[in-house]
């Protein structure tokens, strides 16, 4: 190559360098099942992939703020505060922010379809791709047989849940003394148990078919703590997982493609891109 084409080609490299063609720049981002205000919420992890992602478009799938424990005790750490200011921050900055409250954030329910600070607080809407495909984004928890019948008996579950993810953090600790990658129990638990195993399944099919019957092409949710894509008879099934447990969000490729992410993924597409020299998208908030 000589030299003046080598200078050429450098050049269309540097314009190349813009946000679009960095990896950690996504169409859209999804993430739900945050609970702030527990124990159990990984606020820090969650803050590390908020810093390292960048998007056109954020949806807060529910739960974000755990309204039921805050309720009993409070519980509100300086990095939970982090996580609600890098959110409005990303707002004020022109992220589209767009808010569909769960059960957990229910008193949220009330201010559907008004604006707080740039975010939107919409009930169950719909999501085109750049491919053109229709998704239903909500929480789900309206299909859940346990929470619409009885209400005290998904706090008994939420106080065994809470007490499996304190061991879990105690245990993923000494994994992390002894050098193990994370593992979460919890996840290890739902695999394993044949009554969770059958409602997550019934909890999935229920969504496809609510999708399937309002003509859309697929269904967005959170609320079961189970990341997941497949396809439920022609449906596009996708569950962008939770900040307690399975760490994981769901995002949209500029070409409309989905997928899961999980935050061990990000921290390493951000390790990559910060040795080729792209800075931290978004900074701390101050
Ligand atoms: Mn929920």
């Amino acid at each position: 190559m000589k030299p003046r084409d080598q200078f050429l080609d450098n050049t269309v490299a540097d314009t190349n360098l813009g946000m679009k063609r960095d990896p950690l720049h996504f169409r859209t981002i999804w993430i739900s099942d945050v609970h702030l205000g527990t124990t159990g919420c990984q606020a820090q992890r969650l803050l590390e992939f908020l810093r390292a992602t960048e998007s056109d478009t954020l949806y807060l799938v529910g739960d974000i703020i755990d309204g039921w424990q805050l309720k009993r005790r409070w519980y509100w750490e300086q990095s939970h505060n982090n996580v609600v200011q890098l959110v409005l921050k990303k707002a004020k900055k022109g992220t589209n922010v767009v808010f569909v409250p769960g059960n957990h954030d229910e008193v949220i329910r009330q201010f559907i379809d008004l604006d707080f600070g740039g975010i939107k607080i919409r009930d169950e809407l719909i999501h085109t791709t750049a491919n053109g495909k229709r998704m239903l984004v909500l929480h789900g928890d309206r299909f859940d047989g346990v929470i619409a019948c009885a209400k005290w008996l998904a706090y008994v579950g939420d106080n065994l849940y809470t007490m499996i993810l304190k061991f879990n953090q105690w245990f993923n600790s000494w994994r992390a003394r002894a050098g193990l990658p994370y593992w979460s129990l919890s996840q290890y638990l739902k695999g394993k148990v044949k009554n969770a195993v059958n409602y997550i399944t019934s909890f999935e099919d229920a969504l496809a078919a609510e999708a399937a019957k309002k003509g859309l092409d697929g269904v967005i949710c959170g609320h079961i703590h189970k990341p997941e894509i497949r396809d439920i008879n022609g449906i596009t099934y996708c569950n962008d997982g939770d900040w307690v447990e399975s760490l994981s969000a769901l995002i949209e490729e500029p070409s409309g493609e989905l997928r899961l992410v999980t935050w061990g993924e990000i921290m390493q597409l951000k390790k990559a891109s910060k040795l080729a020299g792209v800075e931290d998208l978004c900074a701390l908030p101050s």
